[in-house]
């Protein structure tokens, strides 16, 4: 692919597209989220895997989404707006499998996040981000069970890349892509502090949100 494709989208530059990105609203409870119309992508995965760094990177803004420290503290559905009047929205999900969280919050998140990802129409597509070290955990298997009744396209996106040599990289990719043809996800190499990906990663969404 040339660069040029590589960046384009229409002709226009898919970068500035994610760029524009705002924060809409953090949704603590369904009731909360803005009209079910218009088109969403969401990030989902445990707690610290690194889903609000790949949506800045995504964005190339660094403040956008929250970055934590400390796993399991984004508790609520946070939407960021990427055109006016807030038609295509990105989702940052709250994080799962976090062993500190206490069995409520255990349970409010299931409810919240399984009534998003179930009930939700303009979800268009679903970004599951695992740390490539541990990827394919038990409760990364639920969210992907539970999204095929669905028939939600899933992209794995497997972060923190830049924490493995090449080798181990492919060897990675090339694993999670088998285990995951079951549920006809696709799956690509990342990282938010180096950059890796990142034009795939802008492919996939722009493709999901169907940018005229
Ligand atoms: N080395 C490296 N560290 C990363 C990368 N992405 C995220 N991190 C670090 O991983 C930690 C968690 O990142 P977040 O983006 O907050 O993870 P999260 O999935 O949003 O976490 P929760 O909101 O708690 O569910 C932070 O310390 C980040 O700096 C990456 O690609 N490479
Ligand atoms: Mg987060």
């Amino acid at each position: 692919m040339t660069g040029k494709t590589a960046t384009c989208l229409g002709g226009r530059d898919l970068r500035a597209l994610f760029n524009a990105a705002r924060f809409l609203v953090g949704a603590t409870a369904p009731t909360q989220l803005p009209p079910d119309v218009g088109y969403e992508v969401a990030f989902a995965g445990r707690s610290n895997a690194g889903k609000s760094s790949a949506l800045n990177r995504l964005c190339d803004r660094r403040g956008l989404a929250r970055i934590s420290k400390q796993p399991g503290r984004t508790q609520q559905i946070n939407l960021f707006a990427l055109d006016a009047p807030a038609t295509r929205r990105l989702v940052d999900l709250p994080g799962y499998g976090f062993a500190k969280v206490p069995h409520q919050q255990r349970r409010r998140w299931e409810q919240l996040v399984g009534h998003y990802l179930m009930d939700r129409s303009s979800l268009r597509g679903l970004v599951l981000v695992m740390d490539i070290r541990h990827p394919l955990r038990e409760r990364d298997w639920m969210l992907l069970d539970w999204v095929q009744g669905r028939a939600l396209p899933v992209h794995c996106l497997l972060t923190k890349a830049d924490k493995l040599k090449r080798g181990a990289r492919q060897r990675a990719v090339q694993e999670v892509r088998e285990a995951v043809a079951s549920h006809a996800a696709t799956t690509q190499v990342f990282s938010a502090t180096e950059g890796t990906g990142v034009q795939v990663l802008r492919e996939q969404v722009a493709g999901w949100l169907d940018w005229p």
